[in-house]
Formats: C-alpha cells, structure tokens, sequence
C-alpha cells in the first residue's frame, strides 16, 4: 500500500511499481532501462491498453536529489491513474503512459541518507578526487556547452564532461529515443517556485506553438487555483529561470519532437524550499496531477 503522509524510500517507491504491475499485469510493463554508478537500476513503469497505437506521454521525476516532492508527485500520479483504471475517462485509457519516478536514485538515497541537499546524481569525477556528481539537467544533449552549467566538477551545475556522459541520461535518451513515434508529450517535475515552464531554456528563442503551449499551461495554473487555492505561474523557461543548456525538456524537444514539453516546478515559493514538510505532499501532488490531466486533454 502507498500513502502520502511522508516521503518514501527508492526500494517502497520500486515495491509499489511492482505492486501496480502485480495487480494489473495485462496492461503494465516494468522495465529497467539501466543501472547508476552505484549500481542502483532505473525503473519506469509502462501502462497501455494498446501499446502499437496510442500516444504516448512520458512523465519523470527526481532528477534532482533534494526535489523530494518530485518523486512523491510522480508517485501519485501513478497512484492516481492505477487506484481506479477502469474508471478513468476514455481519454485518460486511450494513452500510454511512460512513468519514472525516480531518475537519479544514487542522489535520491545520498539526499535521504547523508546530505539533504544533495542535487547531483553520484558519479565520481576523472579529474577532480572529491568532488563527485553531475547535473542530470545540464547533461543532455542539447546546448550542452553553453550557458547556465559549469565545467567544474566540484559545481552543482556541473554539466559532465561530455554530453551524456551519465548512464542516467544515456539510459533515459536510447529509452525515448525508441519509442519517439507518437510521442506527445514530456513532463518532468521538480521543486520548487510554483512554475509551469515550457521550451526554450538553452535559447532565448520562442519556441513553435509557443501560443498552444502557454494556453495550456495557464489552463492547467487556473484548474490549479481552483482546486487547492494555490498560484503557478505559466511562463517560457528562459525567461523567468534564465538561460540553461542540456536539460532534458528542451532535449526531448529537440532530439525527438515533442509538442506538449513542461517543466513543472512545485512548491513552495522558498518558505521551506527542498525542505517542504510531509503534510504538503497531498495538496501537492494532486497540483502536479492537474497539469499532466491538463496536458493529456490537450493531446486528445
Ligand atoms: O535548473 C533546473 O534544472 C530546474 N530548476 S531546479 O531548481 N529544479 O533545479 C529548471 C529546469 C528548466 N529547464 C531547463 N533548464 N532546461
Ligand atoms: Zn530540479
């Protein structure tokens, strides 16, 4: 069973995609699509009633170590679909679902266990003895050597030495790089300021269907206010949070085409920052599934 009064552990958020596999084994695929440096696999859930046909739409979570309600998120959204599949909308079924919770579990853990502010994945440097972990979101393959990372490895930007150079990445990248047809849509979360963001950040450059884009993110913002009384700001990505190449939403753009790409930052505002208390997981959770139904209307 799950429950949403705490932040969980890899090996519960892992048991519960097995738990989710286990009850509906017809239309859940589990793969593990790589290992860390620690050796940790990387796990994302598939749910499809027809995997040949439908769109697709990928959600992430956890690339950075200390955005804690990031995995709680994906995990309830997860939660959200399975508790009651059969009576999810024709729209909701009619999609298959990409889900990774967790994709830097060595920081994930390093963050619960030894630094909580810990935002790297755990890869040991070539070049620097004591400094270890690269920046998920500044090692894809798209304006990877530009602005909004840094090359030292003792950085928390640290970009990696060359462009995907992180089984991480390199896992997430030949994973999607796949199953690009019919893909719609990439969402990947993390914390915080309360932000829907879509492409660019490695260019201050509008992006095309900037005006579909941002209609849906302020649609999602607005069900948001409705629900839980709580403001998200809808914005392009390189305005409100400057410049920043090789991340992974402007990646799955560019490298595979995806329309709907967001980048969805949850709360809070910097009140307790990383450090949001356990009681807000709910509240939370349930804003990050409004963008992704908001999102999946929007693909239908
Ligand atoms: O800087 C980031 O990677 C994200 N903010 S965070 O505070 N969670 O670290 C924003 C990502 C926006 N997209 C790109 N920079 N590509
Ligand atoms: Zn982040």
């Amino acid at each position: 069973g799950m429950h949403w009064n705490d932040y969980h552990s890899l090996d519960n958020i892992y048991a519960f995609m097995r738990e989710i596999r286990a009850k509906y084994p017809n239309i859940c695929r589990l793969y593990t699509i790589g290992q860390t440096a620690e050796g940790r696999d990387l796990k994302v859930l598939r749910i499809s009633e027809n995997p040949r046909e439908n769109k697709k739409i990928w959600i992430d979570g956890g690339i950075h170590a200390r955005e804690w309600i990031s995995p709680a998120t994906v995990t309830f959204i997860l939660y959200q679909l399975m508790n009651n599949w059969e009576n999810q909308p024709a729209h909701i079924r009619s999609l298959t679902w990409y889900i990774m919770p967790v994709m830097n579990p060595d920081g994930y853990q390093y963050s619960r266990t030894v630094n909580r502010l810990w935002r790297k994945n755990r890869s040991p440097s070539t070049r620097r003895q004591n400094c270890f972990g690269v920046d998920l979101n500044r090692n894809f393959d798209i304006g990877w050597n530009g602005f909004g990372s840094s090359k030292d490895p003792c950085s928390d930007v640290f970009r990696g030495d060359s462009a995907a150079s992180e089984l991480e990445t390199q896992a997430v990248a030949n994973f999607l790089a796949k199953r690009k047809y019919n893909l719609e849509a990439y969402l990947t979360y993390h914390s915080y300021g309360q932000m829907v963001v879509y492409p660019w950040a490695y260019k201050a450059v509008k992006v095309k269907d900037a005006s579909v884009l941002q209609r849906v993110a302020d649609t999602a913002v607005n069900r948001i206010a409705q629900k839980t009384g709580t403001t998200y700001q809808a914005a392009v990505t390189h305005q409100v949070l400057g410049i920043a190449g090789g991340g992974s939403d402007d990646w799955s753009r560019a490298a595979l085409g995806v329309k709907y790409v967001y980048t969805i930052e949850l709360r809070d505002r910097g009140a307790y920052g990383f450090i949001l208390p356990p009681k807000y997981i709910k509240d939370t959770a349930l804003e990050g599934w409004t963008v992704a139904e908001t999102v999946v209307q929007a693909i239908i």
